[in-house]
């Protein structure tokens, strides 16, 4: 069991100063709408054609890349699953993007990370119960040898700020 901090908060992911942000990308990985264009337009053209060398990246995982301009220092692209109605497989898709995540972050001996609600916007996917499985994933994740200490939630509406304060308030 994790003994990371928790914490939710409303902002716009670009400006945090966290070790690591997390864009909800698509798997080409090459920019898009909502969290990913805010990302790729803070960060610079350099992020853009530092992606063109991954070559995607497969729903449910994860890609690391540094953060360019932003005041982050690594940015982590994950896909989440579109929202097909629940039956094809979202939930654990979704749980393996914030996994990827914290594996990646492990791996470069990053401290802190936020999340945005990923899959929440254009994907489709139903908030509350994204919120839950977020804060379920991320208390699963076993933090022993690692640098991991602190995530944030990090809403950009009053809803889903509401919503994933209900996700920590409920959880064991
Ligand atoms: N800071 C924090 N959260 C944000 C920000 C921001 N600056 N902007 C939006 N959000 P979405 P998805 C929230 O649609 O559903 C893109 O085109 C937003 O309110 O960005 O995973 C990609 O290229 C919502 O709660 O991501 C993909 O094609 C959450 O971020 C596709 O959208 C996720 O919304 C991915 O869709």
């Amino acid at each position: 069991m994790s003994d990371l901090r928790i914490e939710t908060i409303k902002a716009d992911i670009t400006r945090l100063t966290t070790d690591a942000i997390v864009n909800a990308a698509n798997s080409s990985l090459l920019g898009g709408g909502g969290v990913d264009g805010a990302i790729h337009r803070a960060a610079g053209p350099a992020l853009l054609a530092h992606c063109r060398t991954i070559g995607g990246c497969p729903t449910g995982e994860a890609r690391i890349t540094p953060a360019f301009a932003l005041p982050s220092k690594w940015i982590i692209h994950t896909v989440g699953p579109v929202w097909q109605g629940g039956n094809k497989g979202e939930a654990d898709l979704l749980a393996g993007c914030y996994r990827s995540c914290l594996v990646l972050a492990a791996a470069h001996s990053i401290r802190t990370i936020a999340f945005p609600a990923i899959s929440c916007g254009v994907y489709g996917y139903p908030a509350a119960t994204a919120c839950r499985i977020a804060v379920r994933t991320i208390k699963m994740f076993e933090t022993n040898n690692t640098t991991l200490e602190r995530v944030l939630l990090v809403a950009y509406d009053d809803h889903t700020a509401s919503l994933m304060k209900q996700a920590l308030d409920g959880a064991d």
